[in-house]
């Protein structure tokens, strides 16, 4: 068939370097950008036959998030803006690990095992973060979508959260929203202004937030973005990318590892700040007091406000819509005793990574996922959905049951429920702030955070590492929980755990304690017991 004529003809443009095994993990692929341009065009390929498969438009987004600069990488989004199915993750690792001389034979196995139809068309968008090798690998991938005859749509820079919106909106026909970034900003922005209509004598002062754009994409949108919040909100963007590079000593996940403010940023006593991760789908708030001692929000204090929020509005609605929380094992163990103990919602805890939440948070009517590292959103069922509009649309209602409900609705328009969003999560915590005159020391008083250190460790093969219960127990090696947890009985109030990580080579330790000195203790003692 001439289709396969030119992806022969198309993969000698990009070719793979013999031997090189890479694998599709907990982000999609990720390393070194110069080991990846036969990794792109081979995604472009597969995106191809995802989109005839599912008959709709599938998202392709070149991004290594938090990586450094040097790194790149590459992930599939499925019709709903949700990442790609596991079975097709594994497609994934076939075809970019194939030699250039199998290809067409991986290819034409994906085609026999789904029984794709080649004559269906295909459409596939494709974004990029700012990174100097996303240019020509994205390139990459538009000559894979073309090479099998697909249709693709460049968006060119956009966050990941942009990109899978995108792929939502066009395939649920505008219902979603517009399929444009403007069209982004508008839905988002007009439920932002809508919520903070409800924000009585909110001062200047309020409405300000400093914002650490971690030299990456995310700067360049909240930039464009900006004269849709109509003055509602006053951004002072640092780390732009106008001077510094990518990710280096600042973003969400500089901020949230070394418990410490990024470089770049010029920070007041008592300010909120907030910094976002390299292609902006991770947000964490900071402020430091009038002592200079820095104070974290991160993922779990997000999660609480935006819980007790819902939980209050649901409450004066009148709405009996049940709310859940979901964590992983990183979650702090003062948030989760808070959330159950004292907010009496449910929480769920999975494996690391985004999909296992956002799967997990699908089972409630209304579902806010995070991981502490920033990275979460929330999902509302399609009835809790229906629901909220009835409530709001219907005039009889009484003035506080309809105001909570059109709170409700506009705190649902605001949200990217495709993805975790650091633009759309920021501006729904601002609005809830503004909303209940919270100042951020007040948000962060809700629970006090158990001291805690996260630690890599390098091994020979990491994968000798098998755990259960959510990560939060590890099977193999051999005696190494019996380890763990005789370090653990050592000190008070603590918790450790350990797992190979996905998207590095390394072994991540998290140890929490009563007090810093002995959670760094503990940390250490466990990555001892990893060798
Ligand atoms: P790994 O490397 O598997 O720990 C990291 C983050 C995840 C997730 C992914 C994808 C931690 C401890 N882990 O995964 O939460 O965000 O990257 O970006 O923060
Ligand atoms: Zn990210």
């Amino acid at each position: 068939m001439a289709e396969f004529q030119e992806v022969s003809k198309q993969s000698g443009l990009h070719p793979k370097p013999a031997g090189l095994v890479l694998q599709y993990g907990t982000a999609g692929f990720r390393t070194n950008a110069k080991d990846l341009d036969h990794v792109m065009f081979r995604m472009g390929l597969l995106a191809t036959l995802r989109s005839k498969k599912t008959k709709a438009t599938i998202g392709v987004m070149v991004t290594a998030s938090h990586n450094p600069e040097e790194d790149n990488g590459v992930k599939l989004v499925d019709p709903m803006g949700e990442m790609v199915t596991p079975t097709w993750e594994g497609y994934a690792t076939q075809l970019a690990n194939a030699e250039q001389e199998d290809l067409l034979t991986a290819l034409k196995d994906v085609i026999e095992k789904e029984d794709i139809n080649m004559s269906q068309e295909a459409n596939v968008f494709v974004g990029k973060d700012t990174r100097s090798s996303s240019a020509s690998l994205s390139q990459a991938v538009l000559d894979g979508v073309s090479a099998l005859g697909g249709k693709s749509k460049d968006y060119g820079l956009v966050t990941t959260p942009q990109l899978h919106y995108m792929v939502c909106c066009q395939n649920t026909q505008g219902k979603y929203g517009e399929a444009t970034v403007e069209g982004y900003y508008k839905k988002l922005c007009q439920a932002f202004i809508q919520l903070t209509k409800n924000a009585s004598n909110c001062t200047d002062d309020q409405k300000h937030l400093t914002v650490d754009g971690a030299n990456g994409i995310g700067a360049l949108k909240v930039r464009e973005m900006e004269s849709h919040l109509k003055k509602e909100l006053h951004i002072s963007l640092f780390n732009d990318g106008s001077k510094g590079k990518l990710n280096h000593q600042c973003g969400a996940d500089f901020v949230k590892v070394q418990q410490k403010a990024p470089t770049g940023i010029e920070m007041n006593p008592g300010e909120r700040c907030c910094s976002y991760d390299g292609d902006a789908d991770r947000i964490i708030y900071y402020y430091s007091d009038s002592k200079g001692q820095f104070h974290l929000l991160d993922g779990d204090k997000i999660a609480t406000l935006i819980s007790t929020f819902l939980k209050e509005l649901l409450t004066q609605a009148g709405l009996d819509l049940q709310i859940a929380v979901v964590q992983t094992a990183y979650a702090n163990g003062s948030s989760t005793r808070y959330l159950e103990d004292t907010m009496k919602v449910i929480v769920r805890c999975t494996k690391t990574g985004v999909k296992h939440l956002h799967h997990a948070a699908q089972e409630f009517d209304i579902g806010v996922y995070f991981e502490a590292n920033g990275h979460g959103t929330v999902l509302f069922s399609k009835a809790a959905q229906e629901k909220i509009q009835q409530l709001a649309e219907n005039t009889g209602t009484d003035d506080e049951r309809k105001r909570a409900a059109l709170l409700l609705q506009n705190t649902v328009n605001v949200i990217n429920q495709t993805v975790g969003d650091a633009i759309s999560d920021m501006l729904l915590i601002e609005a809830i702030l503004a909303i209940k005159s919270m100042t951020v020391q007040q948000w962060d008083a809700i629970y006090s955070d158990l001291p805690n250190r996260q630690l890599k460790v390098k091994v020979s093969d990491r994968r000798v590492i098998d755990t259960t219960d959510a990560e939060r127990r590890a099977v193999s090696p051999d005696g190494l929980q019996e380890a763990i947890d005789g370090l653990v009985k050592k000190y008070r109030q603590a918790r450790s755990f350990v797992r190979p990580s996905g998207t590095e080579d390394v072994v991540r330790v998290y140890a929490e304690a009563e007090t810093q000195e002995s959670a760094d203790d503990l940390a250490h003692e466990v990555s001892l017991a990893v060798y």
